[in-house]
């Protein structure tokens, strides 16, 4: 028989479930107003997702849709990863220099020997060029939150945890939080309106246990007007945290998600639980053994029909090229 090829329309009316509106995704994970201007080859600076703190040195190794693989210099395949074209997390050759912002140098280079001039000339290659890479649609505006300043915010890879933090970095909107006398690996970047972050005192308060810092003395009469002192820090003011209402997305709501074992591919999803500020994701068509939560701000969930408006390939329903649409069976 002659076969029509999946489309969303006639398999949400045959699924007889919503697509998720359009106004409850983020600017970033909607419809991109531009083109994805980057080339394979081209160079740039950016976050290493493992280490959020670090920025290094890459290059841009696939373009797909308005998507990128990045590629760690000098470093195995094995540690690249894919973001959006217009990413937070990426920069122009030379942000770092002009923030006073760290570069870890390609591996081979030593971290004072590294020049983008010479470098770029070595390889004979391209840096992205500035006009790619996303400028602020809003102004920064002043957060409240400065360097040093301390808080209680969640272990993302404990999520459990609630535990004395410190601010160690800021760019444009966005808090670096990093745990206290613990290495840079919990570390992550987050917004003043993030549900993962609150004031000094929250704990107390609302009678959550705080993780102080390893090896604290008396970790059980941890005062935070004493670590302060010691510290010689301030606490982050309550003022500065705006904590963003729930999210309105809905369960059996259809999506477009990336697949997090397999970061090339974007799957048809559905939307099978939610919290305040999270979404469990279910790749159709695949066991929900494989379904997972994230956060519903992710730059990896897309509304219905962004593939196709990028140019990215969409991953259809395990089957659904044998069964939807099919003429004469
Ligand atoms: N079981 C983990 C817990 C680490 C928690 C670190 N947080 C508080 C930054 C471990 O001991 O490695």
């Amino acid at each position: 028989g002659k076969k029509k090829v999946w489309n969303w329309a006639s398999y949400l009316e045959e699924e007889r479930m919503p697509a998720a509106p359009l106004k409850l995704f983020r600017e970033y994970q909607s419809f991109p107003q531009g083109r994805n201007g980057f080339k394979v080859g081209m160079k740039l600076e950016g976050l290493d997702p493992e280490h959020p703190s670090r920025f290094c040195v890459l290059t841009v190794a696939e373009v797909q849709g308005y998507r990128l693989r990045l590629h760690f210099d000098g470093y195995p395949e094995c540690y690249d990863f894919w973001v959006n074209a217009d990413s937070s997390d990426i920069h122009p050759v030379g942000w770092c220099e002009k923030t006073g912002h760290k570069l870890l140098p390609p591996k081979g280079i030593k971290e004072g020997e590294f020049n983008w001039t010479s470098y770029l000339k070595n390889c004979k290659a391209q840096a992205a060029p500035k006009s790619l890479f996303k400028t602020l649609s809003t102004p920064v505006t002043p957060s409240g939150f400065r360097l040093g300043m301390k808080l209680e915010a969640v272990d993302r890879k404990n999520p459990s945890l609630l535990c004395v933090a410190t601010v160690t970095d800021m760019v444009d909107n966005r808090l670096l939080i990093h745990f206290d006398n613990w290495d840079e690996s919990y570390d992550y970047w987050c917004e003043a309106s993030s549900p993962y972050i609150r004031p000094v005192g929250y704990c107390q308060e609302t009678g959550t246990p705080l993780t102080t810092p390893p090896g604290y003395k008396d970790s059980k009469a941890f005062s935070w007007e004493k670590y302060l002192e010691e510290t010689n820090s301030q606490a982050a003011p309550a003022r500065a945290f705006k904590l963003r209402p729930a999210h309105g997305f809905q369960v059996n709501m259809k999506l477009e998600a990336v697949d997090r074992r397999n970061p090339i591919l974007i799957r048809v999803a559905t939307i099978v639980d939610k919290d305040d500020h999270r979404i469990k994701i279910h790749f159709d068509g695949w066991d929900h053994n494989y379904d997972f939560w994230v956060d519903a701000d992710s730059p990896d969930v897309h509304p219905v029909g962004w593939c196709a408006k990028t140019g990215h390939a969409l991953q259809v329903p395990l089957g659904a090229a044998d069964r939807v649409g099919t003429v004469g069976q």
